[in-house]
């Protein structure tokens, strides 16, 4: 790995203004926890089940300790660090202890697998691993420590060292790695890392082929923290519930647990989306503030709706009137979720449309419905530039789609690998003058709000999980009986989009929905990429060979079967 080009690729962004960021992910929270060391930060379980609930005082203090101990085991600030936690407390620590330290987290999903594992710990270096003990139950459980001897046995991954929060069995207990005393901590830490650094790596979803890292500076990320804070109308007395999987951007950042301690606020993280748990926390903890993928909005409206009905009957049902902000993002909300998120959950929408590239784009909290219910927002920043285009890359009018492009001071400039593979990605993921190709198609209304129509065909959404149609359709060229396959979103009314895998088979064999299904997860990938539907066909439509007819082919299959419909 090379940590000065990570540099170089994000440092344009930084010279930005620097005056406007003389704020780092650490110093923000280190603010607030110097203003309101009593207030309640972190409510949680641990990973032994135990409930948290810790001050500001409390979570710097563990934040402290445990950048020092990383620091003692040999993590040096600069070097990245694989970290594939759920939402529990070890994730608040672990995250702030790395800004701490300056240590670079590289945020896998809970849902990833050896697959994706694997492919990350290759192009981003990282020597650590900091993973849970299991995750899930029943069929769906995980067992985290299986992956981590993977990673560590596979010749192509650096990892040597793995952090288990949890029970470790033969591995490094996260819970010891802090050092015990906070001044000795502090003495030994060097100087938190300055705006320009890189924090942090996300994972693109739907880019081409596997994830792709993301290269996120402190300053520009701490900029767009205290934006969304601001405008999703965060205060010390916000408590914002967490029920996504919080490594995510969105959870994170929009406005997230990260905008929740820039205001000074209580974050709660939740482990169980589903409505039953969550409506409890809610009146429990007095939530005010809450983020959901279209999916989860639609099974919490029809529980609250449920609710509304047995009223008189349904004695002691929980309640939701402490909620005033429900964020939606991560795919596209409809008029009508939006009209019912409003209504049976008692809080003001706010339509969230970002990316863990950069962009974020917000309906505002004083906005008229006609936007709240009907656009996905405009720009956190004045200083964000959009563009819609065509095919050509040429500006459409304002009103008619194209594919958005997007520049600005908190955008990624480029993509970046430790094997070098990011480059060639890089020539086509962005314009000549570095604009960011989001692949979505937008219409932008002549008030600047932004209106998501769809997006390439090639980048699949499935209920704000993306996958990307190559990654899944190279796993699947290697299943025997596969001649050729392309895999499609299809429209869905509960996801938005289901995946289908059209397979053409070699003559002779007729592979079954099971053995496609087995051969994804098989190949380690996330339970999510699992194609939901397989159908057969005897060829595919004529096309030229290369990229774009591949696209091409993926838009007509979809149209095909949206015909037969
Ligand atoms: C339609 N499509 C949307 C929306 C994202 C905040 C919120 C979401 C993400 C995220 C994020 C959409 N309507 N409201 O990082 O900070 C689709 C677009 C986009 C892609 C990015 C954040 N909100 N999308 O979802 O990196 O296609 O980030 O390009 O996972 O999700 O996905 P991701």
């Amino acid at each position: 790995v090379d940590p000065a080009s990570w540099e170089q690729a994000s440092w344009e962004q930084a010279s930005w203004e620097q005056a406007s960021w003389e704020q780092t992910l650490w110093g923000q929270f280190d603010r607030s926890a110097q203003q309101r060391p009593g207030a309640l930060a972190l409510v949680a379980s641990d990973a032994h089940g135990h409930d948290v609930r810790w001050s500001y005082a409390e979570l710097r203090d563990r934040a402290v300790r445990t950048a020092a101990g990383l620091l003692r085991s040999g993590t040096a600030p600069g070097d990245p660090v694989l970290v594939q936690l759920p939402n529990r407390a070890e994730f608040a620590v672990l995250v702030l202890a790395s800004f701490r330290l300056g240590a670079r987290p590289v945020f896998a999903l809970p849902a990833h697998r050896s697959g994706e594992l694997r492919h990350v710990a290759r192009t981003s270096g990282a020597e650590v691993f900091v993973t849970a003990d299991v995750t899930g139950s029943g069929r769906a459980a995980c067992d985290h420590r299986d992956l981590a001897r993977d990673l560590t046995t596979a010749d192509d991954s650096a990892v040597r060292t793995v952090l288990v929060a949890g029970v470790a069995q033969e591995f490094a207990d996260l819970a010891e790695v802090a050092v015990d005393d906070v001044q000795a901590a502090e003495a030994a830490l060097p100087a938190p890392p300055g705006p320009a650094a890189t924090a942090f790596l996300q994972l693109s979803g739907g880019t081409t082929g596997l994830p792709k890292l993301i290269p996120r500076t402190g300053g520009t990320y701490a900029y767009t923290v205290s934006e969304s804070a601001r405008l999703c109308g965060l205060t010390p007395d916000s408590v914002m519930l967490v029920v996504l999987p919080v490594a995510h951007n969105y959870p994170m950042s929009s406005p997230g647990i990260l905008g929740t301690w820039c205001a000074g606020g209580t974050v709660v993280l939740a482990a169980d989306p589903s409505p039953a748990a969550a409506f409890e926390l809610i009146a429990r903890e007095g939530v005010t503030h809450t983020s959901l993928v279209p999916p989860l909005a639609l099974l919490w409206t029809a529980a609250a709706e449920a609710r509304a009905d047995e009223r008189g009957t349904g004695a002691g049902a929980p309640d939701l009137s402490s909620l005033r902000v429900v964020g939606v993002g991560g795919a596209k909300c409809t008029p009508e979720l939006a009209r019912r998120v409003q209504e049976l959950l008692g809080a003001r929408l706010q339509q969230v449309f970002g990316m863990a590239e950069g962009l974020v784009n917000y309906t505002r909290l004083d906005d008229p419905d006609d936007v709240v219910l009907t656009t996905q927002g405009r720009p956190l920043s004045p200083r964000d530039e959009i563009r819609v285009v065509d095919e050509q890359d040429r500006d459409v009018p304002d009103g008619e789609p194209g594919f958005l492009l997007t520049r600005g001071p908190y955008t990624i400039r480029g993509y970046v690998a430790a094997d070098g593979s990011a480059e060639a990605h890089n020539r086509t993921a962005f314009t000549a003058d570095g604009f960011y190709r989001t692949g979505d198609l937008v219409r932008r209304r002549p008030d600047g709000n932004l209106v998501v129509e769809g997006r390439d065909a090639d980048r699949i959404n499935r209920g704000g999980e993306k996958l990307s149609a190559e990654e899944v359709e190279d796993v699947l060229l290697t299943l025997p009986g596969v001649h050729d396959v392309a895999v499609v979103g299809l429209p869905d009314e509960f996801l938005g989009e289901r995946t289908c895998a059209f397979v053409v088979p070699r003559p002779g064999a007729s592979p079954t929905v099971g053995d496609v299904r087995r051969h994804v997860r098989a190949a380690g990938l996330a339970e999510y990429k699992v194609p939901d539907r397989v159908e057969l066909l005897d060829s595919f439509p004529p096309t030229a060979v290369g990229k774009t007819s591949r696209r091409r082919l993926r838009a007509a299959l979809a149209e095909l079967v949206r015909a037969r419909a």
